[in-house]
């Protein structure tokens, strides 16, 4: 997707409400996806919001941007800690519970549950886990939990009640296939209101 301009979206997520947001670009070379990084901080920042990188704790760091994401293949948490420091936000993805267990063990700021559902935004995404291993996860940690993979709005209220504290969203929000047409544009401000409307108590 490295052919978007990611500070438009990120503007538009964040009048729709979204707080934190997560730059993911598996197309970007390093050098487009540091230029991103540092034009959606420009936004988040202006507006007090939080951008973490995902995957690349090198360009994080170069950006100084608020965190990484990490998922199983990356960096570890620790080896991350060591290069981000302290006050940074780091994150990581799991997939069953020993791997949830394993990053308790960690200094990870929060921690993703995922693909709760089917998704087609990743490549080889790990078996689907369901409700499941978010009320599973719920019952042994009080750490940020984060739950990803094919959520919608009409999904989320069930995900949050399974014990999730947030949801992390791709598709829901801009199909790939949308994003890349520049004739149709995504309502993605619409999209992300409404998942904050199916989550409100
Ligand atoms: N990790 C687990 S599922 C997923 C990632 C990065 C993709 C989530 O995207 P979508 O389109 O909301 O299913
Ligand atoms: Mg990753």
């Amino acid at each position: 997707m490295s052919n978007c301009a990611h500070d438009e979206i990120v503007r538009k997520m964040m009048a729709g409400g979204a707080r934190l947001i997560q730059l993911r670009d598996k197309d970007a070379s390093a050098k487009e996806i540091l230029q991103a990084a540092i034009a959606c901080l420009k936004v988040t920042r202006a507006a007090g919001a939080t951008l973490i990188i995902n995957d690349r704790v090198d360009v994080a760091l170069t950006s100084n941007a608020d965190g990484v994401h990490l998922g199983q293949e990356d960096l570890g948490v620790e080896e991350a800690r060591e290069i981000l420091g302290d006050d940074k936000i780091i994150g990581i993805s799991t997939h069953t519970i020993d791997q949830f267990l394993a990053a308790m063990e960690t200094s990870a700021n929060y921690i993703a549950v995922g693909p709760v559902y089917p998704t087609a935004s990743k490549e080889n995404p790990a078996p689907v886990v369901g409700l499941d291993l978010v009320r599973e996860a719920r019952k042994i940690s009080d750490r940020p939990i984060v739950a990803i993979g094919g959520i919608t709005p009409e999904r989320a209220r069930e995900v949050i009640d399974a014990g999730a504290d947030s949801v992390a969203v791709i598709s829901s929000l801009y199909p790939y296939t949308e994003i890349r047409d520049f004739t149709t544009r995504p309502d993605i401000t619409g999209r992300v209101r409404a998942f904050i409307d199916a989550m409100k108590d």
